[in-house]
């Protein structure tokens, strides 16, 4: 087992710097354009070493993608602060190698995984999503990941394993808000266990072809496009798989505002906030939020006979 740091990525795997500085320059220029001032003012961040052998995958949205300034600058992620620009600007405090992610539970296989090998165990591909936050706003991101099913297979969950619950790293030295009680940390999440195989749900380990920047949740994190964007947790330590419905961050935090299924649905709306619509991010007029986010095709029979207010 080789553990590299950040920096030690070998040089065939990054961008030369001239097309690096060359689409920095690009994506400055339409951040300028298309989005609004805040974001033209944050300084351009570092762009990160580039994935190799990269290949197309399913259930890409023809959308227009966000810009890359504003996916890595417009975030949420409460273990840097609550601000929407903070992440961007405190997450440099997170050592992503080494790192390793537990598997464990209700599985006959249960291991430790080093992030290096994580990245080799399928191929990754690149996956066009929607990402729609509970707060009304929304991102199309080109991710790079692999099929959490495909992790879940390897591993060979028992009978008993009817959820998956995700945990996000504990670390108030390496994540300063973990001082602070916006939320019961560590950060917990939780998907019923075909949720977490259906092929949509990714381990994403990158956007836009490179490593994944740390305010996006580097080195690991969960995608999963049909839901509300806070069940997509970041940084992820642990995966256990477990027989009862996992007690989730948010749930603890409010449960009468967060459900466990947390199924983007334009009809049901959070107690403050209207699901109803959304605002793309660099775009000015709102548009109709999509049930199940527009994935209703490929996920709507997971909940056929599900009350969805009830089970919100
Ligand atoms: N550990 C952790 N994961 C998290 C969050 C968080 O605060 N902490 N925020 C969630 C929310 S509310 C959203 S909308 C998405 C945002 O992902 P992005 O910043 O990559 O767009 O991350 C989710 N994952
Ligand atoms: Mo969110």
């Amino acid at each position: 087992m080789r553990i590299i740091g950040q920096d030690d990525i070998p040089a065939s795997e990054i961008t030369p710097r001239e097309v690096y500085l060359k689409r920095r320059q690009f994506m400055a220029g339409i951040a300028a354009l298309a989005v609004s001032p805040a974001f033209a003012a944050a300084a351009p961040p570092v762009r990160g070493a580039r994935l190799a052998g990269v290949k197309p995958g399913r259930f890409s949205t023809r959308e227009a993608q966000t810009p890359y300034e504003s996916v890595t600058t417009y975030n949420n992620f409460y273990e840097f602060g609550t601000g929407k620009f903070d992440p961007a600007e405190n997450a440099h405090t997170l050592k992503t190698r080494p790192w390793t992610v537990s598997v464990e539970g209700e599985i006959k296989r249960p291991r430790l995984y080093d992030i290096d090998e994580l990245l080799k165990l399928a191929p990754l591909e690149e996956r066009v999503y929607r990402l729609r936050c509970v707060e009304g706003w929304s991102m199309v991101i080109p991710w790079v990941g692999f099929p959490l099913a495909e992790l879940i297979r390897r591993v060979e969950p028992s009978g008993n394993a009817r959820f998956v619950e995700f945990h996000t790293l504990h670390d108030p030295a390496q994540m300063p808000f973990q001082r602070s009680s916006v939320l019961d940390w560590p950060y917990v999440e939780g998907l019923r266990i075909d949720e977490a195989n259906h092929p949509l749900t990714l381990l994403a380990v990158g956007l836009y072809g490179e490593v994944l920047p740390r305010q996006n949740g580097a080195p690991v994190r969960l995608v999963v496009p049909w839901k509300y964007g806070f069940k997509s947790a970041k940084s992820i330590v642990k995966i256990r798989f477990v027989e009862k419905p996992p007690l989730t961050a948010w749930m603890r935090a409010a449960p009468n505002e967060y459900g466990f299924f947390s199924n983007v649905n334009p009809k049901v709306d959070h107690p403050r906030w209207s699901q109803a619509k959304e605002r793309r991010i660099g775009e000015f007029f709102k548009r109709d939020t999509l049930m199940f986010n527009g994935y209703a095709d490929q996920v709507a029979h997971l909940y056929r006979g599900l009350d969805l207010r009830k089970f919100f």
